[in-house]
């Protein structure tokens, strides 16, 4: 049995991506017995479902987890909910694509719930010394688009996978690299972050929680 992670690659002007990070270095360990599949997605409105999709057929994953960034939040967020719009707010995608209030289904749900156990994942990951917290909003951008069209993609072809996802903020050394461009160092502010090795961390507890031990 395998567990499909994915991250994203670097977007916007970031230059760095924890999620694509962690799924690079969880690809190929074992969770609760199971393969983890580590996979890193294009920020391509796109390409990004279609990728996720052929993902899914290939490995056959008993749950999906997908991962990308959040810069600016403290803690992990588990998200709740992918909601039926794509709007890059301002952030091109990386084939400069700028959808503004588009649906991403024409005459889809509104909205999806994410189907991991998302409170209980908080909970075990706030039981492990994570800080984390449920989420309502995962956005418009790719992150949302993933959660949403993963979610109607199961469920159109009734396959009872748990898929959800969770957003990682910046690592100490991003926040560090963003502070560079800011005023750090006339006593202005930086950002959150968390170290690479609790957001592994946390992404496994999630999976855990999701399949069990
Ligand atoms: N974060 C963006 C898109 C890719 C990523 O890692 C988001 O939150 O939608």
């Amino acid at each position: 049995m395998t567990l499909l992670l994915t991250g994203y690659e670097p977007f916007g002007d970031h230059t760095r991506n924890p999620s694509a990070t962690v799924a690079r270095e969880l690809d190929g360990k074992e969770i609760a017995g199971r393969e983890v599949v580590g996979r890193v997605l294009p920020v391509e409105f796109d390409r990004t479902g279609n990728e996720m999709e052929e993902l899914i057929a290939k490995f056959e994953p008993e749950a999906v987890v997908a991962t990308g960034l959040a810069a600016g939040r403290s803690a992990i967020s588990v998200e709740r909910v992918g909601i039926n719009v794509a709007d890059c707010g301002g952030t091109p995608d990386n084939a400069d694509a700028e959808p503004r209030d588009e649906r991403i289904c024409a005459g889809g749900d509104d909205a999806l719930f994410a189907t991991i156990p998302v409170v209980e994942t908080v909970s075990t990951l706030l039981d492990s010394g994570i800080p984390a917290r449920v989420s309502n909003t995962a956005g418009t951008h790719l992150c949302n688009n993933v959660l949403y069209r993963t979610r109607a993609h199961l469920e159109r072809e009734e396959m009872d996978v748990p898929m959800g996802f969770v957003h990682l903020p910046l690592t100490p050394a991003g926040a560090a690299e963003k502070a560079q461009d800011g005023e750090a160092t006339s006593g202005g502010s930086v950002q959150p972050s968390l170290p690479l090795a609790m957001q592994k961390e946390a992404v496994t507890r999630a999976f855990e929680t999701t399949v069990g031990n």
